[in-house]
């Protein structure tokens, strides 16, 4: 008897291994759901209306519940909120109306009790207007005066014109005049958002400091924001027209065909560079810092961001197919073929990921439908690789109908009453949809930023 029982006792102990070999394989950023959180939105503690980071500790059950295993958070950063935290004017410092570098501590602390990771959004493209180095740099102070895209004016018969026609994303000429420095600034997004200048090395080296700050602190990585932005070329001519640009106001950053200004070549190598910092840190400490990336880039450039085959990229850029192909006229073989077209593109050694909502894109349940979202979360739960959820998504949260005077988002604000529900962000924006009390449960104010989708809703402070 013995022999035998001892020989199926090896057999399953040895398939068991095999298992949890295969399981312990993959690391952390790989089995873990990630969720974004849009941190004004989310929860109220102190009553102002805005969501802040007492309010994620407050929710830190529901998300352990939930079988969240990493949070990423939308921008926190000290900012004038003309971009709702994507324009920042301290990368080391926490906006007061989400709350204190000591909310941050506990919240990361509390992460870290939870085993929930915590991710943050780095934006390396622009710092806010108000940012100390862009105000040094507008009074050629060093060693800040290179620090940001300054170009001459064109000067035709005796006229100031831009240095060309190159489009913001929020609609309208990226080139700012700056009276004081009697030059143009570029700005990729809004006039209150300066490009960084990456051609000058102390601008990376600032940069790199920044993410050393915040992985010293113990956050478990970054999600790189609106990263083939990063650098322009340094040929200034016209950017052609877009295939479609009859499609588009003259204004439409769809307008014109990015040749010059998005996935530049020396792109790729910053990222590649930001990975090796991360991973220096591995090499200390044998943990994992995740790098995710933002790039509504073409597959072959989409790729390019996972490294090559002599660096490290990121862990993954996001895969944003299912957002950019699939609608509720989608049929069975649009899902087959997008999914496969991700599958067969990406490196064969590279790990996929799905995501399906942001806070710049409709709400999944009103691009498909209500009845949609538990199907389509289980598809990006059961394909291979990491799954990402926008919060409020997994309840099927809807787009809320901001209307035109309730409107605060300033891509919407740029275009207009006419046109500004196609590119308005404030509809998946609206507050978290807690519970049936007034607001949603969201605030006690009568008052939130945005209104709740709720009948019991005030309009917004
Ligand atoms: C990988 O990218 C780097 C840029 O960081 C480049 O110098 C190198 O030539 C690339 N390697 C290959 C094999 O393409
Ligand atoms: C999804 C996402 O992060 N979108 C942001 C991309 O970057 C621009 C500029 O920083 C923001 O306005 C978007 O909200
Ligand atoms: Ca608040
Ligand atoms: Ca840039």
């Amino acid at each position: 008897m013995l022999p035998s029982i001892f020989f199926i006792g090896c057999l399953a102990t040895l398939s068991l291994q095999g298992v949890q070999s295969k399981y312990s394989a993959l690391d952390w950023w790989q089995t873990s759901i990630f969720y974004q959180i849009y941190p004004r939105s989310f929860k109220d503690v102190n009553g102002d209306g805005i969501g802040d980071l007492k309010g994620i500790m407050h929710k830190m059950g529901y998300l352990k519940q939930l079988g969240v295993g990493a949070i990423w958070l939308s921008p926190i950063y000290k900012s004038p909120m003309v971009d709702f935290g994507y324009d920042i004017s301290d990368y080391r410092d926490i906006e007061p109306v989400f709350g204190t570098i000591t909310d941050f501590n506990n919240l990361l602390a509390e992460a870290k009790a939870k085993k929930i990771k915590l991710v943050l959004d780095f934006v390396p493209n622009h710092s806010s207007n108000e940012h100390i180095w862009f105000q040094r740099s507008v009074e050629k102070i060093q060693p800040y005066a290179d620090y940001y895209i300054w170009k001459d004016a064109k000067v035709i018969n005796g006229e100031r014109h831009p240095p060309n026609n190159w489009l913001s994303c929020f609609g309208g000429s990226a080139w700012e005049w700056n009276d004081k420095r009697q030059q143009y600034y570029y700005h990729a997004f809004a006039v209150q958002q300066p490009d960084l200048n990456y051609r000058n090395p102390a601008v990376v080296e600032e940069m790199k400091n920044v993410l050393r700050y915040w992985i010293e602190k113990g956050v478990d990585g970054f999600r790189m924001d609106a990263v083939p932005f990063v650098f322009e070329s340094t040929n200034l001519e016209d950017e052609p027209l877009a295939g479609d640009y009859k499609e588009h106001e003259p204004t439409d950053h769809d307008y014109l065909e990015h040749t010059l200004t998005v996935d530049q070549p020396e792109t790729f190598d910053l990222i590649y560079q930001f990975r090796e910092l991360l991973d220096g840190y591995k090499l200390l400490d044998g943990y994992t810092r995740v790098m995710m990336t933002e790039c509504y880039s073409p597959l072959d450039k989409m790729m390019r961001y996972f490294g090559n085959s002599t660096r490290r990229g990121a862990h993954f850029p996001f895969n944003f197919l299912p957002i950019e192909r699939l609608s509720r006229q989608s049929n069975a073989k649009d899902f087959a073929n997008t999914i496969m077209e991700w599958e067969t593109k990406k490196p064969k050694d590279a790990w996929g990921n799905w995501v399906i909502g942001n806070h710049d894109q409709k709400r999944a349940a009103s691009r498909f439908d209500a009845e949609f979202i538990d199907g389509l979360h289980m598809m990006t739960l059961l394909l291979p690789g990491t799954a990402i959820t926008y919060n409020g998504d997994e309840l099927g949260m809807e787009d809320s109908f901001i209307r035109w005077d309730q409107t605060v988002d300033p891509q919407a604000i740029n275009v207009g009453p006419k046109r500004y529900q196609a590119f308005s962000r404030d509809f998946p924006r609206s507050p978290f949809q807690w519970d049936s009390s007034p607001n949603a449960g969201f605030t006690t104010n009568l008052y939130s930023w945005l209104p709740c989708s709720t009948p019991t809703t005030g309009t917004r402070i």
